[in-house]
């Protein structure tokens, strides 16, 4: 029998509440996935938002990268109770959607409900200029409160309001194209504010062990259950 060697990815998503997989998907692929997503939002998108929901529940595109085989043997370390996927969107900050994301833990989205961990992969080299995901490593073991804030194009809601943590704190995560940041949805992570006036589209698909559905998973049409529970 082959033993799977490990890349590690398990101990630095337990230690820092992410762990960062260079080139999980090519250069050609960001390309496509951001025409697409382009036709999405044009077709479908509400206008003044940066976000879009849903992609993988009508774009063959979108639903084979949530189940990409490369992206599901990264989950399959970091998820030992199976994998399944709930959700995806895409979030795009260009030349005139310049917010930072502010800092926030995804949890606060979906309460009550069992753990998950989303995929955060940039369809654009992502920087600090250009509005980037930060994430303060660790944070995922505190309780954090949250206060209602608004953006204006409505598009988070939440914030944190007893942050503690210091500037170099914050690991500002510079990385090209293609490359992904798997992220515990009780890790602190925001995005700095695009000022270079260049694109930034980015997907973040989100999964959860597999369950009999919960009332909030009714939402997500796309669903579907990738690697059953062990
Ligand atoms: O891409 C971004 O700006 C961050 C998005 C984010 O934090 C989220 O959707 O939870």
């Amino acid at each position: 029998m082959k033993t799977k060697v490990s890349t590690g990815l398990a101990e630095k998503f337990e230690r820092d509440g992410f762990a960062v997989v260079p080139d999980l998907i090519s250069a050609e692929e960001c390309d496509k996935l951001k025409t697409e997503a382009r036709r999405m939002l044009d077709s479908s998108g509400k206008p003044g938002t940066s976000v879009h929901l849903h992609m993988a529940a009508t774009s063959p595109l979108f639903r084979s990268l949530a189940e990409d085989v490369r992206v599901v043997d990264a989950l399959r370390e970091v998820m030992p109770h199976g994998v399944m996927f709930l959700s995806d969107k895409i979030v795009y900050k260009s030349a005139d959607k310049t917010f930072a994301t502010p800092w926030h833990i995804d949890c606060f989205y979906w309460r009550n409900t069992r753990p998950k961990l989303s995929v955060w992969i940039p369809l654009d080299d992502a920087a600090a200029e250009n509005g980037t995901l930060t994430v303060v490593p660790g944070s995922h073991r505190k309780d954090w409160k949250m206060v209602k804030m608004g953006l204006p194009s409505g598009d988070f809601v939440n914030e944190i309001s007893n942050a503690d943590w210091r500037e170099g704190d914050i690991v500002t995560c510079g990385i090209k194209r293609g490359t992904g940041i798997i992220f515990s949805d009780r890790l602190v992570h925001g995005s700095t504010s695009n000022t270079a006036g260049k694109d930034r589209y980015a997907i973040i698909s989100t999964y959860h062990a597999p369950a009999a559905d919960e009332p909030f998973d009714l939402d997500f049409p796309a669903r579907k259950v990738l690697v059953p529970a062990a």
